[in-house]
């Protein structure tokens, strides 16, 4: 059987669709090239006609889609010559940066809200040497004080406003696209900064452009009820909901997601956070899918979209799952139902429990 070449990141695959040359030095960690599932209980739970997949990008290196922007981000942060770059971050964002920057061989200085990133976030962010400045204050503030640093201090701005993070994702639509061997009907993304809905909707028109699909999905944007400014029509400031990943009041990438809701034919809605736990509970019991909170917005909003009619039978839905489950083991430990118990270390008793807990 022949060798085939190594899977090297998104990079690599889609250097000419991307703003690299030949001699550009890539960091990378093998991003990308996430799976594609297709859901096969949640279709029949909800009782309609509709092919449901997720795109798992929770299975890229540090564990979400910020991979996919971070290797561009440093890799022309490090071509341009910058010896260090910085954050705001839910989380996800600062595990990717402090990850990619120790690949790099330079600094990241991330900013987080105090008490407001789940765990296995701020454990990656410390583990990887990431100089960590927690502020009394939310996401957006953070933002707003490393816009005003970078004015002054020589250090790169790697959240998505930064134009090369957008170039990485868009690449997962591309992924789609391939795999589909077409656009799908609707996509649904959960979204805070808005900057992976914007993303998505560049690849998407990418391709159809080029005449690789001819259709586009009409994108679908869900935000979690107490940090829903696109609901309201104008920037929250003081955002709340259990899925801190999308603890966002005042999204960087308004226009660019307002440009895509129009231009696709989409729209935005909200989820309570107690829809957000159900539809990540439900992922995972019933599909063997862990996903953090946010990422079950996406979910949790479409079945709600597909038993109203919203979104049609015979539709082929994706929704991205943006971050992986264990980068907040908190809430999932909370928020779980299964049968936990603690026994004597003899076979009479763990024959009990056994017993006592089988499903027939
Ligand atoms: C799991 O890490 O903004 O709408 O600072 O971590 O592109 O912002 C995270 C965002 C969805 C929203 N799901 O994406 C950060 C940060 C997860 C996330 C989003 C985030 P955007």
């Amino acid at each position: 059987m022949p060798f085939r070449p190594r899977y090297t990141g998104l990079i690599e695959k889609y250097r000419d669709r991307l703003p690299v040359t030949d001699d550009t030095r890539l960091i990378s960690l093998g991003e990308g090239n996430t799976p594609l599932i297709r859901l096969n209980n949640i279709p029949k739970l909800i009782g309609k006609n509709v092919d449901i997949y997720v795109k798992y990008e929770g299975l890229n290196p540090t564990g979400s889609f910020k991979d996919r922007g971070m290797t561009m981000a440093v890799t022309k942060a490090v071509e341009e010559g910058s010896k260090a770059i910085i954050c705001a971050s839910t989380g996800n964002t600062s595990a990717a940066a402090a990850a990619y920057a120790a690949r790099a061989g330079i600094t990241a200085f991330v900013l987080i809200p105090e008490g407001k990133i789940a765990l296995g976030k701020l454990s990656q962010a410390m583990m990887h040497g990431a100089v960590v400045i927690q502020i009394k204050g939310n996401f957006d503030v953070g933002m707003q004080l490393v816009k005003d640093v970078a004015k002054e201090a020589p250090v790169t701005i790697v959240n998505s406003i930064n134009p090369y993070r957008l170039q990485g994702q868009k690449t997962a639509a591309f992924e789609i696209m391939e795999e589909l061997e077409c656009a799908p009907d609707f996509h649904c993304l959960p979204v805070g900064n808005a900057g992976n809905i914007s993303a998505h909707w560049m690849g998407y028109k990418e391709y159809n452009d080029h005449g690789i699909v001819n259709n586009l999905p009409v994108m679908v944007g869900f935000q979690a009820s107490g940090s829903a400014p696109f609901m309201r029509g104008e920037m929250v400031d003081n955002p709340e909901t259990v899925a801190t990943a999308i603890r966002i009041g005042h999204p960087q990438s308004w226009d660019k997601a307002w440009a895509c809701q129009k231009e696709s034919n989409g729209w935005f809605d909200e989820c309570t956070d107690e829809e957000i736990l159900a539809a990540q509970k439900m992922l995972a019991m019933k599909e063997g899918i862990f996903c953090e909170p946010a990422s079950a917005t996406s979910l949790a909003g479409a079945m709600r979209d597909i038993k109203s009619g919203k979104i049609p039978e015979g539709s082929k839905i994706v929704c991205t799952l943006t971050g992986h489950g264990l980068k907040d083991p908190d809430t999932a430990i909370k928020q779980s139902t299964s049968p936990m118990m603690t026994v004597d270390a003899t076979m009479d008793a763990v024959k009990k429990a056994i017993l006592d807990n089988l499903v027939h």
